[in-house]
């Protein structure tokens, strides 16, 4: 059938039939549709009704969408666009909301052409909400009327009506999960969070809000609108860094109806950060615009480097590794027909994409070397030592790999050891960084706690290679410092601490290097787990200050309890466009009636005045000093550790994964199995 059959209306085919299906087989399995009933499908119902919404706003029509958790267990999702069509569609005989929320597939791709997130790419169609809510209204701002009809497990109740008059135009969508569907009804609102963000990063001069409302939670209300998108993206993830080049580069081109973005900025540390999104879908696995990418920024750093005689005749070209350390970039693509591929439809594979992104964004990092020359040479300049770095690793390798290397090793320099010859009461903290090391240093006991700092970059230039990692001096201090020897010369008799406690901060470099600590311990120092000498310490990740109390949480649940406890209110943030500083150090206002047990009788003007709350999220350990440190985080009275077990080793790698935030594996392969076919569908 063609798709001006299809537009028409006016042919009946099997085509027709399948994009037209009801919704009973979502019911029957919707882990079809949403990958699982458990959180990740609950959260993906709220995934599925913004997406809309981003659609009518990437079309150019809603500017402002707002989500919220009521406090029935419903949420609420309003956009301020077009408002979803009410007139009887032809086929179905019914409005065409009732079409869109009753009918599989027939959602989303309909009005316009051009590249739409959803219609059965990204999403599955909110009728899959709607059949999965054990109620939900539509409430449709269309026509100078406010329209509306309710549902329950998709079937509507009664048939649309007008309930008002309005000028607005718009769309709102209340839904309730239905209980007897998902597993887990409580919506993660820091999970919420993140998404929205991010989505608000991928779309230009949007504005979301999200407010928590539910019974039992804080009301908290976050407001997010970048007008630099993905650039505003770089600037947050690099605003506790110290950047090489300080014009960010940005290009955003359309090219053949379909559309590139690039932001690039590099700093100063090892980690190459690399995100690739196409249509606003995170794809891990990468693809064709990643590929154009790295192509096109080897060549024109290489040929920029030659050029300005940065990179002298004699040196040898820059490799793509090279020219990726400390590189934070971020490739957003948007296409019409996008194909996703790999094990878990996380890569891109539309072939067009690797020419499109590849001249794009060559010509404009090219343009953009020649204009900023400081910045160029800065970038060419850390590109040469990454270089330098690689090739004497090499060699070093070679040295340290050598039967007996390490024996006869005095103690390393950087290691504070304890006083205590007693192994079985000794601790060895292996803590990221020489600023967090002097931290523990001063706030150890020194009798049984020894510290080693290690330089986390340093351990970062070797990445996930063991065979690097041996011949890395960081790791090399370590297994002296611990006495054991390595794999056959290995004796756990010789341990001179019962307890190894890795501590890093609680971001993804810390991750990072724990990854890689885990994964050297578990391939060449099995028995130090497997006989449990292995942990891991839990440091805080927030301090709660209010007037002199000072208390710490070691997750966010324990965050809002403690909130909750010195009487927190209610917790305000807006993330505005590129000045936007940091969201995560919120005041929260008190309001000082509710805290004190005095009598308040009479003082009206008081009830007003409000003591604060302070909550500071720790980014690092490097921002606690000695004695919060002790207190939090070594003192055995206090602490929290987590002993490692083979099965945690092993996992490592899959938990740094995890961290780089990507559990959507299930929704993909959904969509990849459940595109539909029909592109423009027109009702
Ligand atoms: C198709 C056509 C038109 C609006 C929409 C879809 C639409 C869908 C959603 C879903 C959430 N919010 C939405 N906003 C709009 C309108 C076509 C026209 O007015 O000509």
């Amino acid at each position: 059938m063609s798709k001006e059959e299809i537009k028409k209306g006016n042919a009946y085919g099997a085509d027709q039939i399948t994009v037209l299906e009801g919704l009973d087989p979502v019911r029957k399995r919707p882990g079809m549709y949403i990958g699982s009933t458990s959180a990740a499908g609950l959260h993906h119902l709220i995934w599925e009704v913004v997406d809309n919404s981003i659609d009518e706003a990437m079309a150019g029509y809603a500017t402002q969408i707002d989500v919220a958790l009521l406090s029935d267990g419903m949420v609420s999702v309003t956009d301020n666009g077009r408002g979803i069509p009410v007139e009887k569609h032809k086929v179905t005989g019914v409005s065409a909301l009732e079409t869109v929320l009753t009918k599989l597939h027939a959602g989303g791709k309909f009005g316009d052409g051009g590249y739409k997130v959803s219609g059965g790419l990204h999403g599955v169609g909110v009728s899959v909400v709607n059949a999965l809510s054990e109620y939900l209204r539509a409430e449709i701002y269309r026509d100078g009327k406010i329209w509306e009809q309710e549902y329950k497990i998709g079937k509507p109740q009664k048939p649309i009506k007008a309930i008002g008059v309005s000028k607005a135009t718009g769309t709102k969508i209340i839904f309730k999960p239905d209980a007897t569907i998902f597993t887990e009804l409580e919506f993660n609102w820091g999970k919420i969070l993140d998404r929205l963000r991010q989505q608000s990063y991928l779309t230009k001069g949007i504005t979301i809000s999200i407010a928590d409302e539910r019974k039992g939670h804080r009301l908290k209300k976050y407001k997010f609108h970048f007008e630099g998108g993905i650039k505003s993206y770089i600037k947050s993830l690099h605003r506790n860094k110290t950047v090489k080049n300080e014009t960010i580069l940005y290009i955003d081109k359309d090219i053949n109806g379909s559309k590139v973005e690039v932001a690039l900025q590099y700093n100063d540390e090892y980690n190459e950060t690399v995100m690739t999104f196409a249509n606003n879908i995170h794809n891990p696995e990468g693809g064709t615009h990643l590929i154009g990418f790295k192509t096109a920024l080897t060549r024109t750093l290489n040929n920029y480097g030659r050029n300005k005689n940065i990179i002298k005749e004699k040196q040898e070209n820059l490799t793509g590794e090279d020219v990726r350390e400390g590189l934070t970039a971020i490739i957003s693509v948007k296409l019409p027909d996008p194909q996703f591929e790999g094990q878990t439809k996380g890569k891109l594979g539309n072939a067009e994409m690797k020419g499109y992104v590849e001249q794009i964004f060559g010509e404009a990092f090219n343009t953009f070397l020649e204009e900023h020359p400081k910045e160029g040479e800065a970038i060419v300049g850390k590109c040469i030592l990454s270089s330098q770095a690689r090739l004497a690793a090499r060699s070093a390798r070679a040295t340290i790999l050598r039967k007996g290397a390490l024996e006869g090793m005095t103690l390393p320099g950087k290691l504070a050891d304890c006083s205590s010859r007693h192994p079985e009461e000794c601790e060895l903290y292996i803590v990221e960084g020489d600023s967090a090391g002097g931290s523990a240093k001063q706030g150890r006991n020194r009798k049984f706690q020894a510290i080693l700092p290690l330089r986390g970059k340093i351990l970062n230039v070797e990445r996930a290679r063991l065979d690097k990692m041996l011949a890395n001096n960081e790791i090399k201090n370590l297994v002296i410092a611990m006495g054991t020897n390595i794999d056959e010369q290995f004796d756990l008799e010789k341990l001179r601490y019962h307890r190894i406690i890795i501590m890093t901060d609680a971001d993804v470099d810390g991750a990072h290097i724990r990854t890689l600590l885990l994964t050297l311990f578990f391939r060449h120092f099995t028995q130090l787990i497997t006989s449990g000498h292995v942990y891991i310490a839990q440091p805080p990740l927030y301090q709660l200050k209010k007037g002199t109390t000072i208390r710490y949480a070691y997750s966010d649940k324990e965050k809002e309890k403690i909130i909750l406890e010195l009487g927190g209110g209610v917790e305000e943030a807006i993330e505005i466009g590129e000045e936007n500083e940091d969201g995560e150090n919120v005041e929260i206002e008190v309001p000082e009636e509710e805290t004190k047990t005095g009598k308040k009788k009479g003082q009206a003007e008081d009830a007003k005045k409000v003591s604060k709350i302070n909550i500071q999220r720790y980014k690092g350990l490097g921002e606690m000093n000695p004695d919060q440190l002790w207190e939090t985080t070594m003192n055995p009275e206090s602490r929290i550790v987590k002993q490692v077990t083979v099965e945690d080793a092993a996992k490592a790698d899959q938990i740094f994964d995890m961290l780089m935030g990507d559990n959507v594996a299930p929704r993909k392969n959904f969509i990849q199995t459940h595109a539909t076919k029909v592109k423009n569908l027109d009702i």
